[in-house]
């Protein structure tokens, strides 16, 4: 019944994990439990030293097995350094967005490897394809990706070594703050690596939650604004539950202007004045919408790790059609969730993690609630739930018709019904055929009649003579609208005002559809008879 979403059901988009840690070179031994320092080298790294064997200790520094970490000590025992193995052959560390590795099964603390370059490249920040320069980070020599926002997603245990390699691809120096390293600037100043350089640092995972990287280098805000961030999740020692779905997204905000060339540079002002002209998931808007939406099955559950990178705003994460089942606040997993949240704040540089439960078929929108940013900047992304309905949770009814007589030459106000949309009749019109998120418009016989430019009944759905019918159509986020020429013997189009898209020439008979993946009102015209006018309004839900 929704073919445009049956048409992606194929689309494995949730839990494909297509990537596994990128092991640096050199490491063949156990490095030292005093933690000798690995120098920055401009090729690989220094071998570490002659493994000691010190008894184990805690994190807050109460050595020896024996010793009982008190009840405030939520820290670790940890497993001497020397101890640790790699983790098994097998197990995933990391993964690129919307992506999450899967859960080790292991119990016992490990090192895990993790090596990422540095990659500056342009890449498409909208579903327009709008090219911006980005620097980010990818796993180690992946010449497939060549652009890194947001960098691939971590995934250890606590009381896990993470052995982190850094290679400069780029053109300036960078490095990683990790939040979740207890270490001089989260590890930037010892990843500092110039270009064609390659840093590796050593660092003890002892809080379980999800956690923000971003670089460090430089001038930081830009560092950050431009992509250089991520998330890194720790895994507590009793793991959490199992979900059918996992996803990692991260909010940012782009800070955008024109060259004269019309090219997308940064707006450094706009930085200080925190006024970006994007706000994302996953780097782009539209990567978490339409056929990149992630799919669910009533009675499934999902959990997302959520990371706001900022860089200045706060993120009220909301899901439009449902409730947060559980939160761990400010991601922090060795607390107890909240039950039963409608928004939840996530603090720039912070993070959060959210279930939520498919109980209906419908999509589900997650949106930034300061809700400018979603309209206005990207920030939205979409769940598509299929499954039997429940009425006993969700039931619509038609709308009844109005009572009132409408006043002359007003227009015709679209109307929003719960559960299923439905298109506008248009008055003397037959109403079009609209099937979930499928909607028609036809362009009858006469469209082509001049207009002067600006009649008083342009979108009106009596508009005479009628050029797209209905004139104005209402439709939620990710409808598919198919246009209709039945013009005989004209040649239209079907031409967004503002460029997003174009039927090209349509034949009498043809027809031509868009799926909408954006919300806002989109004007649209004919090219050979610019009278014609019609306007697409996409809501939310
Ligand atoms: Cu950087």
């Amino acid at each position: 019944m929704r073919a445009w979403l049956t048409a992606l059901l194929s689309l494995a988009l949730i839990i494909s994990l297509t990537a596994c840690v990128a092991k640096g070179p050199g490491w063949t031994s156990a490095p030292s439990a005093s933690g000798s320092p690995v120098p920055t080298t401009p090729s690989t790294p220094s071998t570490p030293s002659t493994p000691s064997t010190p008894a184990p200790t805690n994190a807050s520094g109460n050595g020896g097995s024996g010793d009982q970490a008190s009840s405030e000590d939520v820290l670790p025992t940890l497993t001497p350094k020397a101890q640790l193995q790699p983790v098994p052959a097998g197990e995933s560390n990391v993964a690129y967005a919307p992506n999450v590795p899967p859960a080790a099964t292991r119990t016992e603390q490990a090192i895990v490897e993790v090596h990422f370059d540095v990659v500056e490249g342009a890449q498409a920040i909208d579903p327009n394809g709008t090219q911006y320069t980005t620097w980010g980070y990818r796993l180690h020599g992946d010449d497939t990706v060549t652009t890194g926002t947001p960098g691939p997603m971590i995934r250890a245990r606590v009381g896990d070594i993470v052995r982190f390699t850094l290679t400069n691809n780029g053109a300036m120096p960078h490095n990683v703050d990790f939040h979740a390293v207890t270490g001089q600037g989260g590890g930037a100043a010892d990843t500092t690596v110039a270009p064609g350089e390659t840093a590796t640092i050593e660092a003890r995972l002892l809080y379980p939650g999800i956690f923000m990287y971003h670089c460090a280098a430089g001038d930081v805000p830009q560092h950050i604004v431009q992509g250089m961030y991520g998330g890194i999740l720790v895994d507590p020692q009793e793991p959490l539950a199992n979900a059918e779905h996992e996803l990692y997204m991260v909010q940012s905000e782009y800070y955008t202007t024109t060259d004269a060339n019309g090219a997308l540079i940064t707006d450094r002002a706009a930085v200080t004045n925190e006024d970006p002209t994007f706000v994302v998931f996953n780097g782009a808007a539209g990567s978490l919408t339409g056929d990149n939406a992630p799919k669910m099955q009533v009675g499934e559950r999902m959990r997302i790790y959520f990371v706001n990178a900022g860089l200045n705003l706060d993120s009220n994460f909301h899901p439009i059609g449902s409730h947060w089942d559980k939160v761990w606040q400010e991601g922090a997993l060795l607390n107890n969730p909240l039950r039963g949240s409608q928004t939840t704040l996530v603090p720039a540089g912070g993070g959060t993690v959210v279930e939520l439960i498919a109980q209906v078929p419908q999509t589900i929108v997650l949106v930034d609630h300061a809700l400018a940013r979603a309209f206005d900047k990207g920030a939205i992304g979409q769940i598509v739930v299929t499954g039997d309905a429940n009425p006993e949770i969700f039931e619509g009814f038609p709308v009844a018709p109005s009572t009132a007589e409408p006043s002359p030459g007003q227009t015709e106000a679209p109307s929003e019904t719960p559960g299923e949309p439905t298109t506008p009749a248009p008055s003397g019109e037959p109403t079009p055929a609209a099937s979930g998120t499928s909607f028609t418009v036809d362009i009858p016989a006469g469209a082509f009649t001049f207009q002067p430019d600006g009649a008083a009944d342009e979108f009106a759905d009596a508009e005479n003579p009628a050029d797209y019918a209905p004139n104005v159509l209402m439709v939620p986020l990710g409808a598919t609208v198919t246009w209709t020429n039945n013009d005989p013997g004209m040649v239209h189009t079907v031409t967004a005002a503002d460029g997003s898209f174009d039927s090209g020439m349509l034949a009498a008979g043809q027809s031509w559809s868009y799926t909408f993946d954006q919300p806002g009102d989109f004007d649209y015209t004919c090219t050979p008879h610019p009278w014609m006018k019609g306007r697409v309004s996409v809501m939310m839900h």
